[in-house]
């Protein structure tokens, strides 16, 4: 109880209401596809947390957007929340630590919580020449992923690059880079997009800590709960793809969502993600709401296999 007051009082602190958190643990429980009986045990996992797992980001090949759009945007104070129900050991992007402290940091953390951390890591890793694309203290990713990894409880790739590649693996694509489960042959759990919704990485967490399991996975290891679908079966737009072969004229209520942007390009027949229903920017807009076909950035290979972007499939 008296945790659960002082989670409240520092939420109000920062100027979020009670009404806000419950909106927002509603959203999620939804997202997760429980049942709305579990908004509340939802709100106890942050609100007093009976564990806090300890966590080992680390970063490779990439553009740290995933990092951002975790720690920025959605709602502002997403990463208090994670603060609050993880132990955040290691993360090269928030941490004061630098240089051989860092390292000194990575390496305790690892030896102190093996066999129990999660182990998130975004960016590819570079494989051909033994790794030498990609090096962080003089040690390649390569030897860092296999070092970390195996002694992680969980292995959790966010975004589309430590999950695939990305477009450090575009062709021609010379460092051999590659996804951390390719580069290491394991099975992790992959949440793709570039970059991925913070909220798939947050309901995957809850998840973990809520039901004490990883959620269920696709055949490549995304949370199906956030990848069972298509863009294409859930847009807004659909109704101008079926009805009518590209609407030309706003006449109904549904049309003043825009056209169809299938001639644009879209790649949301191909693409597997939730972005139609959850959005982005706590609920916001996503990119075909914004009028941008979907680029299929949660793909494997779409920087190959989708381009070039603005072409009809
Ligand atoms: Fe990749 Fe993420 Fe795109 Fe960037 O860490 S999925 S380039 S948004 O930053 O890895
Ligand atoms: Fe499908 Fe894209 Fe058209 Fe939406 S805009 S209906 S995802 S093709
Ligand atoms: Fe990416 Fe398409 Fe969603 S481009 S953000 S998967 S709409």
């Amino acid at each position: 109880m008296k945790k659960e007051k002082d989670f409240y009082k520092r939420l109000s602190e920062k100027g979020i209401s009670r009404r806000e958190f419950m909106t927002f643990c509603t959203v999620l429980t939804a997202t997760m596809g429980l049942s709305s009986s579990f908004v509340p045990k939802v709100a106890e996992v942050f609100a007093a947390p009976r564990q806090r797992p300890p966590v080992v980001w680390l970063h490779f090949a990439e553009c740290t957007g995933c990092t951002e759009s975790v720690l920025r945007t959605m709602y502002p104070w997403i990463d208090e929340l994670l603060l609050e129900i993880l132990s955040m050991e290691y993360h090269e992007t928030i941490m004061a630590a630098a240089g051989h402290q860092a390292e000194k940091t990575l390496k305790e953390a690892v030896q102190k919580y093996k066999g129990k951390f999660i182990c998130v890591v975004e960016g590819a890793i570079a494989t051909k020449y033994n790794g030498a694309y990609g090096k962080i203290g003089g040690r390649t990713f390569l030897e860092i992923a296999k070092d970390v990894c195996p002694k992680a409880a969980a292995v959790i790739c966010l975004g589309t690059c430590a999950c695939f590649g990305g477009i450090q693996a575009a062709k021609p694509n010379p460092g051999g880079y590659k996804g951390v489960g390719e580069a290491l042959g394991t099975k992790p759990v992959n949440i793709p997009g570039c970059p991925p919704n913070p909220i798939n990485f947050v309901g995957t967490v809850v998840n973990y800590i809520l039901l004490g399991k990883l959620p269920a996975l696709d055949e490549l290891g995304r949370p199906l709960f956030a990848y069972g679908k298509t863009i294409h079966d859930q847009c807004p737009r659909r109704s101008h793809f079926e009805n009518d072969e590209f609407v030309t004229e706003f006449g109904s209520v549904e049309a003043t969502m825009g056209y169809c942007l299938y001639k644009m390009g879209c790649r949301g027949p191909e693409t597997y993600n939730n972005c139609a229903t959850v959005k982005f920017h706590g609920g916001t807009s996503w990119p075909i709401q914004a009028g941008h076909p979907c680029m299929g950035c949660s793909e494997p290979d779409f920087w190959d296999k989708m381009t070039p972007f603005y072409e009809e499939l």
